[in-house]
């Protein structure tokens, strides 16, 4: 069997949980601490056993859930987050597909396990790719469909009143993907006996100088009769509004802005809006507090530019991935502030998440750096007929409400993209992206959607409904491999044709080049560093150009090179990272700094901004 389906595993991590005295929490709220919640890290090793039997379906028929795994048969440590695949010299796990186990018992504070205190507790996880089933001490707490995006359930009535016991929470995770999933996949059986041509998939508020009105909404779970009361802070500490009741406006006088990096001396402000509610339960008063951080910016799309507070912002930036050695996808500190250190270093002030949601703690340090986000659900490879049927439809509408409910209150998610590559030319394109995209403007009117498309701009039926067009282009090497010259007419034609058909801004959401580090060639060749050098002058030639004009943004393909399937076009992964896999750069990497910083340079109305002083403060 060959792998069709993207790796498995318990990326996000799983975080324990909270809360709280009586009722309150609305929504799926990040769980952060505060006078009246607590939380436990789950992380760490767990027990993992990949259930081997022919239709992948033992652990059920024999209940695994109902005992400790290890009594099931033999089980290995499993480091979360992480992905499984990469973690064993185990071939059969690298490729798995199908249900494996992970099984973790841990003892919670006593306080947590009196039924008596109106304590309620919370398992959360933050991303299980793909579909998961959980159980806490054998019985079933919850059921989820995809990755990278957060689930809990309440297990308080699982656990209390039996203080001392571990709790032993088993999860069940299937990493299969089907046409209908996002992202969708399928599989196919290496078992042909002849050499045809097979067909190759990719798995793949408020505003201005003097005051600003900040709108909020707070629900309120389990209680009818509560108080609610709100404050807003400065980073001084200082009380700038207040406000009562479950919806309202607060008014900032001579608000602190939110900025980008590079934009404004003093990035990423952010206010704390503290929210608290109060309630009696069985005579006594209960009190829940909820902190969040709230920046005050507003974002406007004109048909030629991208405003942020009304001033034209250009994105200068990245994709990435969330992948690094050995981890594979999964949330790691020390990758996460290099990444961001290198960012910085390259003077980059935005990125987008390709091609699925990244962790909540990356996004806490866009908000807090004024790095800017394009937050893009796991759409990408929609590329079959049936993946754009109502089964999928719907499916992708739930992901967009879970995306929303999830980042709505970050002020660095400036736009939603929907989608990676579909065949957006296919005609129900058109009524699946009118659907999703009017759908992810009714949950949020605020932000601009788009998808990124590589669709030849007369055929996309995607497109009329976007507000920026997105769109990827890999001239001289997917097209006309190895052909540089042919990059200034064909991207110049390539701007001219979307403007002319759309007049929307446009961004160039992906172009690059495969390089292997150390390999070198003049005149350049293929994968040698030296081409994928020139293909950046020859795309940044035409970017220059057009930037005076429509184009708003460039973001290069990749951060970093990251692991995929194999295949004919891979080395050990695809290699088009200006990083390579462990972080060092390669030499497009000095080529990008230099424009970045240019153009940052020429684009603020900032005093020069000095390099190396440039930090990310908090
Ligand atoms: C683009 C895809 C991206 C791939 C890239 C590549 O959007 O996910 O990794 O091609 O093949 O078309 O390098």
């Amino acid at each position: 069997m060959a792998a069709g389906a993207s790796g498995g595993g318990m990326a996000g991590g799983c975080r324990l949980l909270l809360l709280l005295a009586a009722g309150a929490a609305g929504g799926m709220l990040y769980p952060r601490e505060s006078p009246s919640r607590e939380r436990k890290e789950l992380g760490g090793l767990w027990s993992f056993r990949a259930d081997f039997s022919p239709g992948r379906d033992a652990g059920f028929v024999q209940r695994w859930y109902r005992q400790p795994l290890r009594q099931t048969g033999p089980v290995i440590d499993m480091p979360v987050p992480a992905s499984f695949n990469d973690i064993t010299q185990d071939p059969s796990l690298e490729n798995y597909i199908g249900w494996v186990w992970y099984e973790k018992e841990v003892l919670l504070p006593l306080r947590w396990l009196q039924d008596d205190l109106n304590t309620r507790v919370v398992l959360r996880f933050g991303s299980a790719h793909y579909y998961s089933i959980v159980w806490v001490n054998g019985v079933q707490v919850m059921e989820h469909e995809g990755g990278h995006l957060p689930f809990e359930a309440d297990i308080s009535s699982v656990i209390q009143g039996s203080p001392g016991i571990p709790c032993r929470i088993t999860v069940a995770l299937n990493n299969t993907l089907t046409p209908h999933t996002l992202p969708p996949g399928s599989i196919q059986y290496m078992n042909d006996k002849t050499r045809d041509e097979r067909m190759g998939i990719y798995s793949a508020a408020g505003r201005s100088s003097s005051f600003a009105m900040v709108q909020y909404q707070v629900s309120v779970v389990g209680s009818t009769l509560y108080s609610l009361s709100l404050s807003l802070r400065d980073q001084e500490g200082k009380v700038v509004a207040t406000g009562d009741g479950p919806a309202g406006e607060l008014k900032v006088l001579n608000p602190n802005l939110w900025w980008p990096y590079l934009m404004h001396e003093n990035p990423g402000y952010r206010y704390s809006l503290e929210v608290k509610m109060q309630t009696q339960a069985n005579g006594a008063l209960l009190e829940d507090v909820y902190t969040l951080p709230v920046g005050i910016r507003t974002v406007h799309v004109t048909s030629t530019q991208f405003l942020i507070n009304g001033r034209p912002f250009y994105f200068h930036g990245v994709n990435k991935h969330e992948d690094a050695d050995i981890r594979g996808k999964g949330f790691d500190w020390p990758l996460v502030v290099k990444d961001f250190n290198l960012l910085r270093w390259l003077g980059a002030n935005s990125f987008r998440t390709s091609h699925y949601p990244y962790a909540e703690e990356i996004m806490d340090l866009c908000d807090a750096y004024g790095i800017v986000v394009i937050d893009e659900c796991p759409g990408v490879g929609i590329k079959m007929s049936e993946s754009f049927g109502n089964k999928s439809l719907q499916h992708h509408l739930v992901v967009m409400e879970e995306l929303i409910r999830r980042d709505k209150n970050r002020p660095s998610v400036v736009m939603w993209s929907v989608a990676n590559e579909p065949a957006s030319e296919l005609p129900p394109a058109g009524y699946y992206f009118k659907t999703v995209i009017a759908h992810t403007k009714a949950l949020d009117p605020s932000r601009p959607v788009t998808f990124v498309t590589d669709a030849n701009y007369a055929l996309d039926h995607g497109a009329p409904y976007v507000d920026v067009i997105c769109v990827n282009s890999y001239f001289s090497w997917y097209h006309d491999p190895g052909h540089l010259e042919v990059i200034p007419l064909q991207l110049t034609t390539q701007f001219e044709n979307w403007y002319k058909t759309y007049q929307k801004p446009i961004i160039q959401s992906e172009y690059g080049a495969d390089s292997v580090p150390g390999l070198h060639s003049d005149p350049p060749l293929m994968f040698s560093e030296e081409y994928q050098k020139a293909m950046l002058r020859e795309y940044h030639s035409v970017f220059d150009k057009k930037r005076k004009e429509y184009v708003i943004g460039e973001l290069i393909w990749n951060f970093a090179d990251f692991m995929t399937n194999q295949g004919t076009t891979r080395v050990l992964g695809n290699k088009k990272g200006i990083f390579t896999r462990q972080r060092q750069p390669k030499s497009a990497a000095f080529v990008l700094r230099e424009r970045y910083w240019k153009i940052a340079n020429e684009s603020s109305c900032l005093p020069p901004i000095i390099k190396s002083h440039a930090l990310f403060l908090k």
